[in-house]
């Protein structure tokens, strides 16, 4: 029989075949014996009460199929969607929370191991909340914010403080529609209430509401935990780092971060520096603390402080069976239960640290805020012990990719014109000739269901080669980084020539890495600059923009991509779609979305076909905004770019010169 080939990247299809060859097991094995079941699959189970499970198959199922208390298949199929956007946005939000938290426990000074960082940030957020801000002491600020952002828990009345932050136009319709969340808590539990036996059971009702929590989700929890994580531990700017699994050091301690909550990590950043960790991983043979990261813990500490990737979710298994890493700590959020069975055939320790997450078999620090440097110490340590453990078994790799990250959304304004001149008129200015066809978000994680991280490659490929800007983030940007996508170099070699003329003048990489999920809230409010900007739509709805998760998998992702769907951005989702058994609900998520909010959400598992409708979406919208028609190598006029020399000069000439922003 032939080998399925188990991922695009050639680093991680070496390291299965040489499981295979060990019989060690990963998620590509158990995705193939384990075929998905094709009720649940497509949302035609319904199992919110004990009368069932029911399966409401069969022929005109739409019609006629009925569960035991008589709910119809689109019914069921919504209340399905709906639970999976409570829980996404329940997993953004809480880690959201655990920021606010630590902002809270900075600003009474009940901690010591963390300090504002970013004080211009922590004003912009107190701008956008009405927190008086000039003349105070910065802590007295913070605590204002962090309670201002509690209050986004729990208060029962009113709207969440950001959705202040959207275009007007878009604003209206969520109020128009009834979508404007009021709290972040509250969203949750009342998509749990609705969705239980015998209450909502109109789909587009409980549709509507599924958008009301996803709008918490992303200009909530998602918006806040950037915004803090931004204060606490500085808004990034680019970064020159390293990808894939060649970042594993053979004569080093690797210690693992994977999760994520980026609060361990940082102060773990802080703590392998440190002269006494460093003489005792010495002490026990490494010649040095080498620190990584996986998942959207790795996007956070490589964002800010360029700490080397490993790669996205089914990076996971693999990196413990190069059998050089020493320990490997997670915290909440796709970590795999199987990486603790996986590290016993290996030396590597896992380490669960947060309270709310533990896995049989790890071991378990719990990490606290207050005592957080000594927690950290101790996890340095433990990998250090390890290290003399290493065994010479495992797949070594040694292949890396140079990777710039780093864009935030300030970044993004300032290199586009400078401290004084910042702006969004470059980008709005080459979408409107032509030179930038439009943007796509390419986002998500990726899944052992396909060839992994193979749909990221070839839609990034595309679209830069059909000069469409990507901006990226989570496993979307860790596909792309393990891909070696990540530099500047990549527009000269694949984009196309508008693009690649932009990228050139402006001096960045095709794909700008965004940073975490949770961060995908830094592209709203891109969007709303832009729309502010001028010239483009004058709400967010109408872009010439679209965000892509083809390799989606967690709940995660349908939180966000529901997101981007209420605030007007079209969003195409690979793989079978979870509630395509109901014609009515694809329905509305689709027409009636648009409609309402000129968002919607697809499913489409064939790759050519995401990328068509991506492309058509884009065109029909520059068709609509009157936008020269886009042609290949052929611009309309518009202003010059600033390049970085110019950007230069005015900044000589500008005096003082306070950071990037
Ligand atoms: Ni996003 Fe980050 Fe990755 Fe998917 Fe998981 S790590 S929050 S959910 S798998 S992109």
């Amino acid at each position: 029989m032939e080998r399925v080939v188990k991922s695009a990247n050639k680093e991680a299809e070496q390291i299965t075949e040489w499981g295979e060859l060990h019989k060690i097991e990963t998620c590509f094995d158990r995705a193939e014996r384990l075929k998905p079941c094709p009720i649940g699959e497509t949302g035609a189970c319904c199992k919110v009460c004990h009368m069932g499970p029911c399966r409401l198959v069969g022929k005109n199922a739409e019609e006629e199929a009925r569960g035991v208390c008589g709910a119809t298949l689109p019914t069921v199929a919504a209340r399905n969607m709906v639970r999976m956007i409570a829980a996404g946005t329940a997993a953004h939000s809480d880690h959201a929370r655990d920021m606010v938290l630590t902002l809270l426990a900075v600003a009474n000074g009940e901690t010591k191991d963390f300090q504002i960082k970013d004080v211009r940030k922590l004003y912009r957020v107190a701008g956008y909340l009405n927190v008086e801000f000039e003349g105070r002491p910065v802590n007295d600020v913070a605590r204002d914010i962090a309670l201002k952002f509690l209050d986004d828990y729990g208060r029962q009345r009113g709207e969440l403080c950001y959705i202040k932050r959207a275009p007007q136009k878009t604003q209206e319709r969520w109020r128009k529609w009834g979508i404007a969340p009021r709290n972040i808590d509250r969203e949750i539990a009342e998509a749990m209430h609705r969705t239980s036996i015998g209450v909502d059971h109109d789909p587009d009702h409980l549709l509507t509401h599924g958008l009301r929590t996803a709008l918490a989700d992303g200009w909530g929890g998602c918006m806040i935990s950037t915004d803090i994580t931004d204060i606490l531990f500085g808004t990034p700017m680019p970064v020159k780092a390293e990808a894939s699994f060649g970042i594993f050091k053979e004569d080093e301690v690797n210690l693992i971060v994977h999760g994520h909550e980026p609060t361990l990590a940082e102060i773990i950043v802080d703590v392998v520096s440190e002269p006494e960790m460093i003489l005792y991983a010495k002490s026990k043979g490494a010649k040095g603390i080498n620190l990584g990261g996986m998942c959207c813990t790795a996007n956070e500490v490589l964002m800010r402080h360029g700490i080397p990737t490993a790669g996205g979710f089914t990076n996971q298994e693999l990196g413990i069976m190069t059998g050089l890493v020493d320990a490997l700590t997670v915290d909440v959020q796709c970590i795999m239960p199987a990486i603790a069975e996986l590290s016993k055939k290996f030396h590597t320790k896992v380490i669960t640290t947060s309270e709310k997450a533990k896995i049989p078999g790890a071991l378990h620090i719990e990490y606290d805020e207050h005592r957080a440097r000594e927690i950290a110490r101790e996890i340095v340590k433990i990998a250090c012990d390890n290290y003399q453990n290493r065994k010479t078994e495992g797949s070594h790799i040694t292949d890396k990719f140079p990777v710039i990250a780093g864009f935030s959304h300030e970044y993004i304004e300032y290199m586009q014109g400078g401290r004084w001149r910042g702006s969004f008129r470059p980008l709005n200015d080459a979408i409107m000739a032509g030179r930038v066809r439009g943007v796509v978000a390419l986002a998500g994680c990726d899944n052992p269901r396909v060839p992994s991280t193979g749909l990221h490659r070839y839609l990034a490929t595309e679209l830069m080669k059909n000069d469409v800007l990507i901006v990226s983030t989570g496993c979307g940007s860790a596909a792309c980084g393990t891909a070696g996508y990540l530099t500047p170099e990549m527009a000269l070699e694949n984009a196309g020539p508008g693009l690649r003329e932009v990228c050139e003048a402006i001096g960045i990489p095709p794909i700008l890495h965004l940073g975490a999920c949770v961060d995908n809230s830094r592209i709203l409010t891109i969007a709303t600059a832009m729309a502010a900007e001028g010239g483009l739509s004058d709400e967010i709805g109408g872009m010439p923009a679209v965000g892509i998760a083809p390799e989606w998998m967690s709940e995660k992702a349908i939180a966000i991509g529901c997101y981007f769907a209420a605030s007007g951005v079209p969003v195409i989702f690979g793989g079978e779609s979870p509630v395509g058994a109901s014609n009515e609900v694809t329905r509305i998520m689709t027409e009636v979305w648009f409609e309402r909010f000129r968002g919607a959400l697809h499913f489409e598992p064939d790759p050519e076909k995401m990328l068509e409708m991506a492309l058509d979406y884009i065109d029909k919208a520059r068709e609509a905004l009157k936008l020269k028609k886009y042609e290949p190598g052929k611009f309309g006029a518009e202003r010059v770019l600033m390049d970085m020399a110019a950007r230069r000069e005015i900044e000589k000439a500008a005096k003082p010169h306070i950071g990037i922003y």
